[in-house]
């Protein structure tokens, strides 16, 4: 087979004779393709089948232990100019970087399937949505791909009428960490991915893709690709609002895509809905507001910590057809991660009988792929070619101290200030230390395909005549007291900040000036039903002078640190937090 696009077929072809695979496989996406690759990575132990009964088409696939999680140290952004890449990504020239990894490349296939995976990053006939086209030699990257994208033979028709396509070659290579990279030629719209078979090395469409390579097309074409959820909250009146989120990976965006909203809201007919739970292209409408598709088709969340009291919604998606990566498994062969609540494990991650001296049971990046229609709070928004209109942009971050539960910026350059001072605690997303504060821009610190003083600056440019711009909010579910407790409950109570900032957006609910922005008096804040010490919501609500002081200079010394391309609008409103504050 192949496609009505010669450059297509040129690629294919120039691919297959560096990586001499056995034989071509062009994917369709249809179900008998899916049955066939399932069969076979049955055979082949890739993935093991999981307790027919309680969880009937679901998989489990154990990775390589040394491959469990992005590698931002081999992830590298290879513009002509380094200046382009700017200080927030490692750099490498682009003929460099195709050489050495190409060398990785050379005969790498030999004996495995060449698979072509064309996609579509958003629904098919949508303006804003995007191709592209994976080579890769793992059934598993496959498999994972037709669930998180539009995939197969309706791609590849809009590529064939596009004419152009993002190009992602990947091979799982021998999944040594010591010859893997994970490179990006934003000005050739390529990708290539060497040595990992895990999620966000592997699966091209998304952050790579949908992260990387889009930030850099959305600033050329004017529009915004973020490492945010969408989420739609409808009132008892029937009307839904739409909030787009940004959070480090990790940091609960997918349970705050599918809230159960608490009970007093659910009696009086609050509902919430997933549009998407970690990436947001938005683009401005002819109305003035920004409008955001969700370019995924399925959920890649963290299974670790999800359980009936947390998010209910996503275990009823993982009941049937998920593929999970690296949890633990109950001795009737049920999936089973620490947070579940119920079962106990018998095997842990790496297949081994479960002995807590080991560590947790799942990996604390254990994963779940799942079909977002899968899920009990999906809506057909998702599917509109136009998106939905975004009336709040939500920034934050995980930090046990200092920021309050919510504040909303004074207005759009202060909105951007809050998301490019944004900092927050790492987690098991990434290899490395966790719980260490580092600044996380946007939550893009891995994923900005570009300088970050450019990105701020593209940021800026939406602040236009006739915009109808959201308004700009940071939250911290993440405060904890002195003895290490959360002080606020988080997960479905979130809807209770949620509900202030759509009022605010209306102009509908009070708030104080303070020097960091505008935060909601005690009640300002719907506690209708929760029991929360009154000491506790003071902390959550109070702005602590000295602390912000300090935390101003920091991200003085921060934004200082993309000079000269840092915009002078944002250093100016650094200032002058920095200045009412002392
Ligand atoms: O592994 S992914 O990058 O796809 C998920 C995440 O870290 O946000
Ligand atoms: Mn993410």
């Amino acid at each position: 087979m192949s496609s009505q696009l010669p450059e297509l077929n040129a690629w294919v072809d120039q691919v297959a004779a560096l990586t001499r695979p056995e034989r071509i496989h062009w994917c369709d996406g249809s179900d008998a393709e899916e049955q066939a690759l399932t069969a076979l990575m049955r055979e082949r132990g890739d993935l093991l089948a999981l307790n027919p009964d309680s969880h009937p088409g679901c998989h489990l696939h154990r990775s390589d232990p040394e491959d469990v999680a992005r590698v931002e140290h081999l992830t590298f952004v290879c513009t002509r100019r380094r200046e382009d890449a700017g200080p927030n990504n490692h750099w490498l020239a682009p003929d460099e970087a195709h050489a050495r990894i190409d060398a990785l490349f050379d005969g790498c296939m030999a004996g495995r399937t060449l698979y072509v995976v064309p996609y579509c990053m958003g629904p098919i006939d949508s303006p804003l949505a995007r191709c592209g086209v994976e080579i890769t030699d793992s059934p598993y990257v496959v498999a994972n791909m037709r669930k998180m994208t539009r995939m197969g033979d309706a791609a590849l028709r809009r590529i064939e009428r596009d004419g152009g396509f993002v190009r992602g070659l990947h091979s799982t290579g021998e999944l040594d960490p010591g010859r893997r990279f994970i490179m990006h030629f934003p000005e050739e719209l390529t990708i290539k991915s060497y040595g990992s078979g895990y999620g966000g090395n592997a699966l091209l469409g998304k952050k790579c893709h949908a992260l990387r390579i889009a930030s850099w097309q959305a600033r050329q074409e004017g529009w915004l690709a973020e490492h945010m959820l969408i989420v739609g909250i409808e009132r008892p009146d029937g009307q839904t609002r739409y909030i787009a989120a940004a959070f480090p990976s990790a940091c609960g965006k997918t349970n705050l895509a599918m809230l159960i909203p608490p009970e007093a809201y659910r009696e009086r007919g609050w509902k919430v809905w997933t549009v998407g739970d970690d990436i947001c292209w938005m683009q401005r409408g002819s109305d003035g507001r920004l409008w955001a598709i969700n370019p995924e088709a399925g959920f890649f969340g963290v299974a670790p910590g999800t359980g009936p009291s947390t998010n209910p919604n996503a275990l009823a998606m993982l009941d049937r057809d998920a593929i999970f990566t690296n949890v633990a498994m109950t001795a009737d062969g049920q999936p089973w991660w620490e947070g579940l609540e119920e079962g106990a494990p018998a095997l842990d991650w790496q297949g081994r009988a479960y002995d807590p001296g080991n560590g947790p049971a799942a990996h604390p990046n254990a994963r779940f792929t799942v079909s977002m229609r899968n899920c009990p709070s999906y809506t057909a928004a998702a599917e509109h070619p136009h998106g939905v209109p975004i009336s709040a942009i939500v920034f934050g971050g995980r930090r046990r101290s200092l920021v309050p539960l919510v504040t909303q910026a004074r207005d759009w350059s202060h909105g951007v200030l809050m998301g490019a001072a944004m900092a927050s605690e790492t987690t098991a997303a990434a290899t490395g230390q966790v719980g260490v504060v580092r600044r996380d821009p946007m939550a893009m610190k891995p994923f900005c395909g570009y300088h970050f003083g450019d990105y701020w600056a593209h940021w800026l440019s939406f602040d236009t005549e006739g915009a109808r711009l959201p308004a700009v909010f940071q939250v911290n579910w993440f405060r904890r007291a002195e003895d290490g407790r959360f002080l606020w409950p988080g997960f479905g109570d979130n809807l209770r900040v949620l509900e202030w900032i759509l009022r605010r957006c209306d102009d509908d609910a009070g708030a104080r000036q303070t020097p960091i922005g505008l935060l909601p008096n005690a009640d300002d804040l719907n506690l209708d039903g929760l029991a929360l010490d009154p000491a506790d919501l003071d902390a959550l609500l109070a702005v602590d002078a000295d602390g912000w002081r300090v935390e101003s200079q920091a991200v003085l010394a921060h934004l200082e640190e993309y000079a000269p391309r840092v915009p002078a609008e944002l250093l100016a409103q650094a200032r002058r937090l920095a200045e009412t504050l002392s």
